[in-house]
């Protein structure tokens, strides 16, 4: 296989960075995002913050004893919902191979790209820029040749940097690299590695692929090859979707008009329900019926405006469908609606019912 390019990006302190941008008081001081109250922990902590010791899952009254000005702030999820948004739209101007980790962290396949640029480096550099004049906000970029190592590189210039580890630094890179930066080595296991005197990635070269594997389980395959600078693990798009819907075949088919029009309902519902849950909404509805005999016709309508209301789509649905010809029984009804305003991401639906 030939080389491959890849780049992780993080947001730099994702949440706090977003409430300093949106509130100019917050900003070059010392803020936690959650609760203050006892029972609070700390989501996120401001680079003034960490100053103190402040960090993410510390309780806050600990983070309150570190810093006595730290400044706390009650969580925005929509404003970082939105952020993160942008943030994937931008991905997708260079590629579709697009994997999130999390609200604020992406894996992108960019050795293919819709650009076709030739540097890795440069796309990375593009989208901090992009990132920074649309959003106002930070991200650090790692580039490499596979996933483990674009997610150190990622960490190793934060906040705000950038860092490329070449092909022909991988061998020693890695070799020099210590375990705890590894990711898939937490504490515990950091801790048992340093009892047996491995601190490196060196250090744990010099076990066989099996020794590790006994000692570390099924993580322990995955360690061999990293200490090596090797990680074959794709990059698993995170297709954008362009449509939301749901169908149901029937167990006998429907033969009354006012059957099929109970079932047609349930659908619609249901499809609203996904649109709003998606956070989306839509202009085309389109509707499928399939006959006793597989004969299937579908027809489309499109709205002057974007809806998820299930009484509108329901109203459209219904209409669509009197004018569909129903002379043999249904065995199956689906409605989806696309020309969506919002691309949404397929992790939040379930497939089986889409069309
Ligand atoms: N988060 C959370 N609880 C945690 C860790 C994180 O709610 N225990 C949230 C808040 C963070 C966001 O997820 O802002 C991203 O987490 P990161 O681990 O990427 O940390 P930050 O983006 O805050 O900082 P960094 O600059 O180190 O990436
Ligand atoms: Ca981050
Ligand atoms: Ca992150």
């Amino acid at each position: 296989m030939s080389q491959r390019k890849i780049i992780h990006i993080d947001m730099d302190a994702f949440f706090a960075s977003v409430e300093q941008r949106d509130n100019p008081e917050l900003r070059g001081k010392p803020v936690a995002v959650g609760g203050s109250s006892s029972r609070g922990v700390v989501a996120a902590a401001s680079y003034e913050a960490r100053a103190f010791g402040v960090r993410s899952a510390m309780p806050s009254s600990v983070a309150a004893r570190k810093c006595a000005d730290l400044i706390f702030v009650r969580p925005r999820f929509d404003a970082y919902k939105e952020a993160s948004n942008h943030i994937r739209s931008i991905f997708h101007r260079y590629t579709d191979l697009v994997e999130p980790l999390s609200l604020d962290e992406a894996y992108l396949d960019v050795t293919q790209n819709k650009l076709g640029l030739a540097s890795a480096t440069q796309i990375a550099r593009n989208i901090r820029k992009e990132i920074f004049d649309e959003l106002n906000l930070t991200a650090s970029a790692g580039v490499s040749v596979n996933k483990f190592l674009a997610k150190v590189a990622s960490d190793l210039n934060k906040p705000n940097g950038i860092s490329l580890i070449r092909p022909e630094q991988v061998d020693a890179f890695s070799a020099n690299l210590k375990i705890e930066k590894f990711f898939g080595i937490g504490e515990v296991t950091a801790k048992k590695m340093h009892r047996m005197g491995i601190h490196t990635g060196n250090d744990l070269r010099r076990f066989s692929r099996v020794a590790l594997t006994h000692m570390f389980g099924k993580a322990g395959g995955y360690f061999y090859n990293i200490c090596r600078g090797i990680d074959d693990r794709e990059v698993k798009p995170d297709r954008v979707r362009k449509s939301v819907g749901a169908e149901q075949t029937f167990k006998t088919d429907l033969a009354d008009f006012d059957s099929q029009c109970r079932a047609l309902h349930e659908i619609v519902e249901e499809v609203a329900l996904r649109l709003i849950k998606n956070d989306t909404k839509g202009r085309t509805i389109t509707i499928k019926v399939r006959y006793q005999d597989f004969s299937t016709s579908t027809r489309s309508v499109t709205l002057d405006d974007f809806t998820n209301e299930v009484g509108r789509i329901a109203e459209v649905t219904m209409k669509s469908f009197a004018d569909h010809p129903r002379l043999l029984p249904i065995r199956l009804l689906g409605v989806a609606v696309s020309n969506l305003d919002v691309a949404v991401n397929e992790q939040f639906g379930q497939l089986t019912l889409d069309f």
